[in-house]
């Protein structure tokens, strides 16, 4: 008993948002990084950049006189706000976060305090967050937008850019008042309900600026959810780096973001893509440790979202149609990660995720403490034959069949009580 209950990690949120428990049961989440580096590709001026396809600019050094430019040829005539709505849809998605402005400091929606906006700026003139938007409600995929609060390359005043500006002159309080904060609050009053704002890189406010800022923001939009990257440990559910996954279970709301291939904002030459198999284990890790995962795709200047991106994701929906009882609304599995895979939960069922099937058929799931009524495949509900030893169940998987990358099983049993605790709220 005691040993299970150290797996637990004891972080605990100060003040719970009274609206998490729809991103508690989601489980998935599609993250979108498009802007004009999506325009550029990964490359300028002939040379090809690898790493995060939406820092070329910090890692080309261009100025911000020449990277005006880009949004010139940026032209998404292929963006098509149902097609990536119906997407998400048919990959299982429950709630889909777009850059509204990422570093560079493009405004992707209609904004009114600044002309560097895809509406002012480039020729496609139309504001499609506006579309995506209504695409996601239509669709019951909650919507949320990505705001690089802090550092904008293209201001003055904004930070990061020290190639142009100088960094000893920079008023980021200004920058905030001039551009941040408004732009924010055109976000949370032109589009609807938002279910997330989400924040990225905190810098140049004291606590008690960014607890005025959460404040007002929050006013505007109370059910809205802020992502941890906020600041000063302000936000309504934790996020971990970039492409991290805890390795113990976490109790609380939390999330961990994933590229699609080796970068957030789109690169030609980038061809490492998780396949489907690798999505839906990651997947299942991710619900095993109680969080949710944000995959991110990277849309092409053209707005087509890449081929493989759109196979892998349609495919881990055709697996969730079938297992995704395993997967939404679960709490972390109570059975710790085994060299056969991981689990999930809900009350009176153990999932095992089996990503690798065990060669002499039997299925070993230790410490198991209740009574066990009956085990059967998720996926058709046929019965199996399993021993008890001890705390032991020992499964005859000798007549299953195995699914693609996660054959899920379900123990249903009685006497929660005699679990360690697995309830995350
Ligand atoms: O939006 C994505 C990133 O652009 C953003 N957060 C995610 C969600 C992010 N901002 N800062 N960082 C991530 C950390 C900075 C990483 C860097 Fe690099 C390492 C910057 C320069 C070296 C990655 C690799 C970017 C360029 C090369």
């Amino acid at each position: 008993q005691q040993a299970m209950e150290n797996m637990w990690d004891k972080t605990s949120v100060a003040k719970e948002h009274r609206d998490l428990q729809w991103f508690k049961d989601a489980r998935f989440g599609l993250f979108i990084h498009w802007g004009l580096y999506s325009q550029l590709a990964g490359s300028w001026k002939g040379k090809r950049y690898y790493g995060s396809g939406e820092w070329i600019m910090h890692q080309a050094k261009i100025p911000v006189k020449e990277y005006e430019q880009v949004a010139k040829e940026f032209n998404p005539t292929d963006f098509n706000a149902d097609a990536w709505a119906q997407l998400a849809e048919d990959a299982g998605i429950k709630y889909m976060v777009i850059t509204a402005k990422h570093h560079e400091g493009f405004a992707m929606y209609d904004s009114r305090v600044s002309d560097f906006t895809i509406v002012k700026a480039s020729p496609f003139k139309k504001d499609p967050m506006k579309a995506l938007a209504d695409a996601t409600r239509k669709r019951n995929i909650r919507f949320g937008f990505y705001y690089s609060q802090f550092v904008d390359w293209h201001e003055t005043n904004g930070g990061g850019n020290e190639w142009d500006f100088d960094a000893n002159k920079k008023n980021y309080q200004l920058y905030y008042q001039q551009k941040a904060i408004p732009q924010l609050k055109e976000l949370l009053t032109q589009y609807g309900p938002l279910s997330i704002v989400w924040f990225d890189l905190p810098g140049g406010l004291s606590k008690a600026e960014t607890q005025s800022l959460v404040d007002s923001l929050h006013a505007l939009q109370p059910q809205s959810l802020f992502s941890s990257r906020v600041g000063q440990g302000l936000g309504d559910y934790k996020d971990f780096g970039d492409s991290e996954v805890p390795p113990v279970p976490i109790k609380g709301a939390w999330e961990s973001i994933y590229t699609h291939n080796d970068s957030w904002g789109y690169i030609e030459h980038d061809m490492n893509f998780k396949t489907s198999g690798e999505i839906i284990q990651l997947l299942a890790n991710v619900a095993s440790k109680g969080g949710n995962l944000m995959l991110n795709v990277g849309p092409d200047g053209k707005g087509n979202i890449p081929y493989y991106s759109k196979k892998y994701l349609e495919e881990t929906g055709k697996w969730l149609v079938v297992n995704g009882e395993s997967i939404y609304s679960t709490t972390a599995g109570f059975i710790p990660a085994q060299p056969w895979g991981v689990t999930t939960a809900k009350p009176g069922k153990l999932f095992l995720h089996v990503f690798n099937m065990p060669q002499n058929g039997k299925l070993l799931v230790p410490g198991f403490r209740s009574g066990v009524d009956k085990v059967y495949a998720l996926a058709g509900k046929k019965q199996l034959s399993f021993k008890r030893r001890e705390n032991d169940i020992i499964i005859d998987l000798s007549a299953s069949t195995k699914a693609p990358a996660d054959t899920v099983f379900v123990v249903e049993y009685t006497d929660d009580n005699k679990q360690p605790a697995y309830d995350i709220t």
